[in-house]
């Protein structure tokens, strides 16, 4: 049996994972949840993705992060590029960690609390938008700041980190960041296109477009 990935293209968690697997020629399966419900929801009671899973060797994984780590340690055959990846000191692989937990936890949330509702992927109520409004600019203030001073998230190249982050930045970019929000935001859009052209996602991001107008508040 076949190790498989459990994805949702209407998902950013699985992004990073799914290219992985492609990147380094895992021959893990993806498979589309919508697609194989029942077993989905037998294996992952909290219908959550990615999921890792492979009946047969009793691998079980879900969390982003974990699921990420695990497939970059077992399948990346170049141990420089696993240190490149998920750092090469304590200090560096702690900050990996760091900023990658921030993007998938705090970050997304933050992110889909603010955008979904404009894109009518959760209910609007205009309080609870003008509230998730200023927590997302906190947040990404954060990022802002520190990629003014930063070429990426932790070291001089490309970590997990950054890639971990860019696909928490895609639903944003996707349905909502448009020109006049990078002008106010240009650090992290010079970081978002410079990660997203890295070889390990743009077989993802590859032909995707940064929004043309920013979604106004529904009516
Ligand atoms: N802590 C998990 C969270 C996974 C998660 O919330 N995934 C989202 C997709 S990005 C999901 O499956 N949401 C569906 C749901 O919560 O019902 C992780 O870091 O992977």
């Amino acid at each position: 049996m076949a190790t498989i990935l459990y994805y949702s293209p209407n998902y950013t968690r699985p992004i990073v994972p799914r290219c992985l697997t492609q990147y380094f020629k895992t021959g893990i399966k993806n498979v589309d949840i919508a697609t194989d419900m029942e077993a989905f929801t037998e294996n992952f009671p909290l219908h959550q993705c990615p999921g890792l899973i492979n009946r047969e060797t009793g691998l079980y994984l879900t969390e982003t992060i974990s699921i990420q780590y695990y497939i970059i340690k077992t399948f990346c055959k170049d141990p420089k590029e696993v240190k490149i990846l998920l750092g090469s000191t304590i200090l560096e692989e702690a900050e990996i960690l760091r900023w990658g937990s921030f993007s998938v936890s705090d970050f997304n949330n933050r992110e889909d609390d603010y955008i979904k509702p404009l894109i009518g992927l959760k209910p609007y109520d205009a309080h609870a938008h003008s509230t998730a409004k200023k927590q997302f600019e906190a947040i990404v203030q954060i990022f802002e700041d520190h990629l003014e001073n930063h070429r990426f998230l932790v070291s001089d190249h490309i970590t997990l980190a950054d890639l971990c982050a860019s696909s928490a930045f895609f639903l944003g970019f996707n349905f909502a960041f448009d020109e006049k929000w990078s002008q106010q935001y240009p650090n992290i859009t010079r970081w978002y296109k410079e990660v997203t052209k890295s070889p390990y996602v743009s077989s993802f991001f590859g032909d995707k477009q940064q929004a043309k107008s920013f979604p106004p508040p529904p009516k």
